[in-house]
């Protein structure tokens, strides 16, 4: 019988489960080939599918999630490339099933609407400060305290930056052995999450590693940029900022050399005292910047001047369609063309739906 070595033409999953066993005869090897090209086709996933899946990672409820995954698992080709896929959303469906009948039962299903260019999630151990953060960059007043679990539960409010509002939600400490059940979707559903550390007490660095310690053991974890595993549906990843607090207190330098040491992480750090108001600014900035939006103002067709109080903001790369949705849901649909005054284009141009606005842009819809 013909016998060959087979394995540098087959892809590596097949590849690797049958080494080191034996070697294949031919027909062995081309079946093996074939049921191997089946699995790597690729899956041709459509516009629909992306943008529920993009939805999923923002779900803030197991309700939410759950309506998602249905979506992506019709949108999705039904073809055998996509059978892996198909397999693991219909586990996720029957989980977020369980979890949304749960969280009916126990009454709990907690939703903050999004308002604003973008959401932030303050992260942390007890005392680290979450809550002297939100006093120090919005209007509101929670409670600030020398003693742990101050903030019960999730609240949201809304710092300024330039001319937009950004929402900031303050959420009870994360330890060891306690994690608020709704601060797992609000993570996963932020832009940005921004995970602070306490300098003015030993224990801080340990509070902080019991915070990364947690969510690695969820679905849900913090990263330099946000994004979804691929090879695993569930598996989210948002972006993070580190933000050791309380640079004022004595010792506070040291401890952060400790922090950098004993938990060296990949992600953009910003230094701050959020009681005395150092490195506010520079973080103030960053986040607005990193919410990654554009700023666009509308004009009345009858109105000689646009609306400069309110600015729409929409994703970097968004279109004059986007705007139209922002405002309402006839204008997007009877939508026929917009005015433009900004970058790129002569003042008052004619534009269709699909022109890409940049930052400070003003836009005259008309139906
Ligand atoms: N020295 C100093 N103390 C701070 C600073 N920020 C917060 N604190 C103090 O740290 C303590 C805890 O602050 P909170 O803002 O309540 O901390 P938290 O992270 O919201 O705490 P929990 O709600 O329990 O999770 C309070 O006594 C604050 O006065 C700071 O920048 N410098
Ligand atoms: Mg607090």
């Amino acid at each position: 019988m013909l016998v060959i070595e087979f394995f540098p033409l087959l892809g590596a999953s097949t590849g690797r489960f049958l080494m080191g066993r034996r070697r294949l005869n031919f027909t062995e090897a081309v079946f093996v080939c074939r049921f191997d090209m089946l699995c790597t086709m690729p899956a041709n996933l459509t516009q629909q599918y992306h943008k529920a899946e993009a939805r999923y990672r923002q779900a803030t409820s197991p309700e939410e999630e759950l309506a998602c995954l249905q979506e992506m698992l019709r949108e999705i080709p039904k073809h055998k490339g996509t059978d892996k896929l198909q397999a693991e959303l219909k586990a996720k469906i029957s989980k977020a099933k369980e979890a949304s009948q749960k969280a009916t039962k126990k009454g709990h299903s907690f939703k903050v609407p999004r308002q604003g260019a973008g959401r932030v999630v303050l992260l942390g151990g007890p005392n680290a400060g979450k809550s002297a953060f939100v006093a120090a960059v919005t209007n509101a007043k929670p409670e600030v305290a020398p003693y742990p679990f101050t903030t019960r539960e999730p609240a949201p409010a809304m710092m300024p930056w330039e001319d937009v509002m950004v929402q900031i939600i303050d959420t009870p400490p994360i330890t060891a052995d306690f994690c608020d059940p709704n601060v797992l979707g609000l993570v996963r559903g932020a832009d940005l999450a921004l995970l602070l550390v306490d300098l003015a007490a030993d224990e801080g660095i340990d509070q902080c590693q019991e915070v990364l310690t947690y969510l690695n053991s969820t679905k849900t974890r913090l990263a330099n940029t946000s994004y979804l595993d691929e090879d695993d549906v569930g598996l989210s990843y948002t972006q993070t900022f580190l933000v050791p607090n309380k640079i004022d207190a004595p010792e506070a330098q040291d401890r952060l050399q400790l922090l950098h040491e004993f938990v060296p992480l990949d992600l953009r750090e910003f230094v701050i005292s959020a009681e005395h108001g150092a490195g506010l600014e520079p973080l103030r900035e960053a986040i607005y910047r990193a919410l990654d939006v554009v700023r666009v103002y509308t004009k009345h067709p009858n109105h000689k001047d646009p609306d400069f109080d309110r600015p729409f903001t929409i994703r970097r790369g968004g279109n004059v369609q986007d705007v139209a949705e922002l405002i309402h849901k006839d204008l997007a649909k009877n939508l026929k063309n917009a005015r433009i005054w900004g970058h790129g284009v002569h003042d008052g141009t004619f534009v269709k739906g699909d022109h890409v606005l940049n930052d400070r842009d003003i836009v005259e819809l008309h139906m």
